[in-house]
């Protein structure tokens, strides 16, 4: 059966954002503050360092019953058997990535413009990460999605939606009436001391 997915607060991982602690101990402070879903985001690493790292971060996420997705890379999903895959728009196409992950997993796809939102859909997406929503130096080449692009996916879709793009404790009230599913945060957790109480505030301020 397909897992079931609570999108509220999505943390995305960047190791190069931790101040002083362990991506596992991040991950699991996350967990601890309120987050329903983490995504292993990894760049420039090897494939033994990158399954080494996602097995050890499945133990955590396992723990909770929190599912993991995996960033690009399919075979890592599948060899740790992990919830699902994300991809983005010059990753493998959503399509083909359906076709080798087979039904039961999550596959989530990466949409600017309505265009890519409705083709990501019909190409088999779970979810759509939709953003960057406000300015971000965590990812260098992100581009804005203008709140009206935000209103036309949503309109356009029935799949559930996470914003992801700087999204902090300031600003997130602004997409509370948007009709998202969910937050994807890196920096404003993970670039925390207190990665628990930034998780936790996060969800209060897009729940209240
Ligand atoms: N995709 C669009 S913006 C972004 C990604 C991965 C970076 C999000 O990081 P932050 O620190 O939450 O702005
Ligand atoms: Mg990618």
């Amino acid at each position: 059966m397909k897992y079931k997915i609570d999108y509220t607060l999505y943390l995305v991982t960047d190791r190069d954002m931790l101040l002083d602690t362990s991506l596992e101990k991040a991950v699991e402070e996350s967990i601890l503050g309120g987050a329903t879903l983490v995504q292993l985001r990894e760049k420039d690493i090897s494939t033994r360092e990158f399954y080494e790292i996602a097995s050890e971060i499945k133990k955590i996420t396992d723990k909770y019953n929190v599912p993991l997705i995996i960033n690009d890379r399919l075979d890592i999903a599948l060899a740790v058997d992990a919830t699902g895959v994300h991809v983005g728009q010059s990753d493998m196409e959503a399509s083909i990535v359906r076709k080798i992950i087979g039904k039961e997993k999550i596959l989530g796809v990466s949409a600017r413009t309505l265009e890519e939102a409705k083709k990501a859909e019909k190409d088999g997406a779970d979810y759509l990460g939709v953003g960057a929503m406000f300015g971000t130096s965590t990812k260098k080449d992100a581009k804005n999605v203008s709140f009206e692009e935000l209103a036309k996916i949503r309109e356009g879709v029935s799949i559930p939606i996470v914003a992801i793009g700087g999204i902090n404790e300031n600003n997130v009230a602004e997409l509370k009436d948007k009709g998202i599913n969910g937050l994807a945060v890196i920096s404003a957790i993970l670039h925390k001391k207190d990665i628990k109480e930034a998780s936790k505030k996060l969800i209060q301020l897009f729940r209240s």
